[in-house]
C-alpha cells in the first residue's frame, strides 16, 4: 500500500511537472511572437507616399516606418483592383483561380469559403487574438442578407475574433458599420433595405434630386443619397446607423486602438484596412486643404495622421518593440473614380502613379506595384529592397513566423526577406486586372493581347489591352514604353509557356 500510494504520488508529481512545463513552455513561445498590424490603403499610390519618392505630398508618419524599416519598391498587390486583391491576402491563393473574385456589389454573398485556410484562422490557431477594422468587401452571408439580423458568414466566420467593419466600400451602400455580424446603432422600428436593382419608392436619388447633393457624381453614383453623397446602390431606413463619412477615419482609428488596447496582454492580429484614398473622399474638417490637392490628397495626409496615432498607441502600451507593422494598398491609384472633387484639375506636379504606367484598372505596372513596408522595431534593420515581393506571400510568411500552417499553392514563404534576413524576392508573378493577367519574371512582364479599349475613358487610365502582345523589360524600362515582342521572341515564347504552365497549375 504504502509502496503503492508512494508510485502515485510520484506518477502525479511527474504529471504536474510536465504539464506545467508544458503548458510554461506554451506561454513563453507564444509571447515571443510578434503582434502583427497589417495597414491596408485602399487605392493608394506608389507614388502617393513621400517615402517613395512623392514630393509635392507628405506621409511623415508612413515615413518613419519606411526609414525604420524595410521599403519595398517592387511590391505588388494580386490585383488591380479591391476585392480580388483582399482575397488574395487573407487566401493566400491567386484571385483569379476564383471567378467570383471581382469588385463586389454590397449585397454580394461571402467570397471565401469557410472551410478555407485564412491568414486569421491560422493565426488564431498559432495563439492570436485577430481583429479586422475597416473596409471588408468581400462579401457577407449567402447574399441579400437582411440587415436587421445577425450578419453571417462574414469576417468572424473566416477566422477574426472581432469585426468593425463596412461592408463594401464607402460608395457603396449599405452605409452602415457593422460589428461582429450587427449593424451598429439600428433602431427597430427603422429597418434596413437595401437593392442594387431598383429603388424604394419615394427615396431620393442622385439622378432625380441633384439639389440634395453636397458631392456631384461624375460616372455611376447616381443611386441613393446618404450624407449628401450619391451611392451605387439603392438603400432605405437604417436612419440612426447611417455613418457620417466625415468622422470614419476617427472612427475607425478609434476602434483599431482599443482592439490594440483591449488585446495588449496577449498577441494579436489586427487588420487595419483603411478606407482611404478611395472614393467619396471626405476628409475631417481638421484636414480640409491640409494637402493643397483637394480632398484626394487630404485624405492622404489624414490616413497618415491615423497611423502615426495608432503608432502612439503601441509605443503607450510599450508595444512598439513587439509588434510587426506592414504597410500597404489593395491596388494603384485613381483620380477621377465617379465623382467631381478635383483630383485630377488640383493635382499639380504630383503623380500617384509614381515612375509606372497606369493606375487601378490597369495591367500595366501601377495597377499593382504599390507601397509596401516592414517595420519592427528592434528587429528588423532599416534597408530597401528592390526583390520582387507579392502580397499573397504574407500568409505562408506569417505562418512561418507564427508557427502556423500554410497554404502551399501560390502564397511563398518569404518570410526572411520581409524581415531583412534575406534578400531574394519572388522569381515570377501573376498579375490581375478586371479577369485578364498578366505575367512578370524577372525584369520581364508579358501582358497577353485582349479587346476593349485601351483607356478606360471615365477614369482616364491605360488599362493594358491591346490586339498584340506586350513585353517590356523593366530593367530599363520602367515606365512600359518600348514594347519588345516584336524583337525578343524567343523571350516572349518563353515568358509565354511559363504563364500558361501557372495558370493551368505545371508548376516548375
Ligand atoms: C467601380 C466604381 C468605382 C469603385 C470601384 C471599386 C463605378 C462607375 N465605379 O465599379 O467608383 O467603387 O468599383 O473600387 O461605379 S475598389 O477599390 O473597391 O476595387
Ligand atoms: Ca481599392
Amino acid at each position: 500500500m504504502k509502496k503503492l500510494s508512494y508510485l502515485l504520488i510520484t506518477a502525479g508529481v511527474i504529471l504536474f511537472v510536465n504539464v506545467s512545463c508544458d503548458s510554461y513552455r506554451d506561454k513563453s513561445e507564444i509571447s515571443k511572437k510578434p503582434n502583427i498590424v497589417l495597414i491596408y490603403f485602399d487605392d493608394l499610390g506608389y507614388g502617393d507616399v513621400s517615402a517613395c519618392g512623392a514630393t509635392e505630398i507628405s506621409t511623415p508618419n508612413i515615413d518613419r516606418l519606411a526609414e525604420g524599416g524595410i521599403r519595398f519598391t517592387d511590391a505588388h498587390s494580386s490585383s488591380a483592383t479591391c476585392t480580388p486583391s483582399r482575397y488574395a491576402l487573407l487566401t493566400g491563393q491567386y484571385p483569379w483561380r476564383n471567378e467570383n473574385a471581382r469588385i463586389l456589389s454590397g449585397t454580394a454573398p461571402l467570397l471565401i469559403d469557410t472551410s478555407q485556410l485564412t491568414l486569421p484562422k491560422l493565426l488564431g490557431k498559432a495563439g492570436y487574438h485577430t481583429g479586422i477594422v475597416g473596409k471588408w468587401h468581400l462579401g457577407l452571408g449567402y447574399g441579400n442578407v437582411n440587415w436587421n439580423e445577425h450578419i453571417a458568414p462574414g469576417p468572424n466566420e473566416v477566422g477574426f475574433d472581432y469585426s468593425f467593419i463596412m461592408a463594401a466600400t464607402q460608395d457603396r451602400v449599405p452605409t452602415v458599420y457593422i460589428e461582429n455580424g450587427e449593424v451598429c446603432r439600428l433602431e427597430p422600428d427603422d429597418p434596413i433595405q437595401v437593392s442594387y436593382q431598383s429603388n424604394f419608392p419615394g427615396e431620393p436619388t442622385g439622378i432625380d434630386n441633384s439639389e440634395m447633393l453636397k458631392m456631384k457624381w461624375h460616372h455611376g453614383h447616381n443611386n441613393s443619397i446618404v450624407n449628401g453623397i450619391p451611392r451605387i446602390g439603392f438603400m432605405k431606413g437604417g436612419q440612426s446607423a447611417r455613418w457620417v463619412d466625415e468622422n470614419m477615419a476617427d472612427t475607425f482609428l478609434v476602434r483599431a486602438q482599443n482592439y490594440i488596447t483591449d488585446h495588449r496582454d496577449e498577441p494579436f492580429f489586427l487588420y487595419y484596412a483603411l478606407q482611404q484614398p478611395h472614393v467619396p473622399r471626405t476628409p475631417h474638417e481638421r484636414f480640409i486643404g491640409k494637402s493643397g490637392m483637394g480632398p484626394r490628397g487630404d485624405v492622404i495626409i489624414e490616413a497618415d495622421r491615423c497611423i502615426g496615432e495608432l503608432i502612439k498607441t503601441l509605443e503607450q502600451h510599450n508595444l512598439i518593440n513587439k509588434t510587426l507593422i506592414i504597410i500597404s494598398s489593395d491596388n494603384g491609384p485613381v483620380l477621377n473614380d465617379g465623382y467631381y472633387d478635383n483630383a485630377a484639375e488640383k493635382l499639380g506636379n504630383h503623380n500617384p502613379s509614381g515612375p509606372f504606367r497606369g493606375g487601378k484598372y490597369s495591367l500595366f505596372e501601377a495597377g499593382t506595384r504599390v507601397p509596401f513596408i516592414t517595420y519592427w522595431r528592434g528587429n528588423i534593420k532599416a534597408s530597401v529592397s528592390n526583390a520582387l515581393v507579392s502580397q499573397i506571400d504574407l500568409l505562408s510568411s506569417l505562418a512561418n513566423l507564427t508557427g502556423g500552417e500554410s497554404s502551399g499553392q501560390d502564397s511563398y514563404d518569404m518570410l526572411d526577406l520581409f524581415l531583412g534576413n534575406d534578400t531574394t524576392g519572388r522569381k515570377e508573378l501573376i498579375m490581375e486586372a478586371g479577369g485578364r493577367t498578366a505575367f512578370r519574371s524577372g525584369n520581364w512582364v508579358m501582358i497577353p493581347p485582349y479587346p476593349g479599349p485601351s483607356i478606360a475613358g471615365n477614369v482616364n487610365i491605360e488599362l493594358g489591352n491591346s490586339d498584340v502582345y506586350q513585353l517590356y523589360n523593366l530593367g530599363d524600362d520602367i515606365g512600359q514604353q518600348n514594347n519588345l515582342a516584336g524583337i525578343r521572341p524567343e523571350k516572349l515564347k518563353e515568358m509565354i509557356e511559363e504563364y500558361e504552365n501557372i495558370l493551368n497549375g505545371i508548376m516548375e
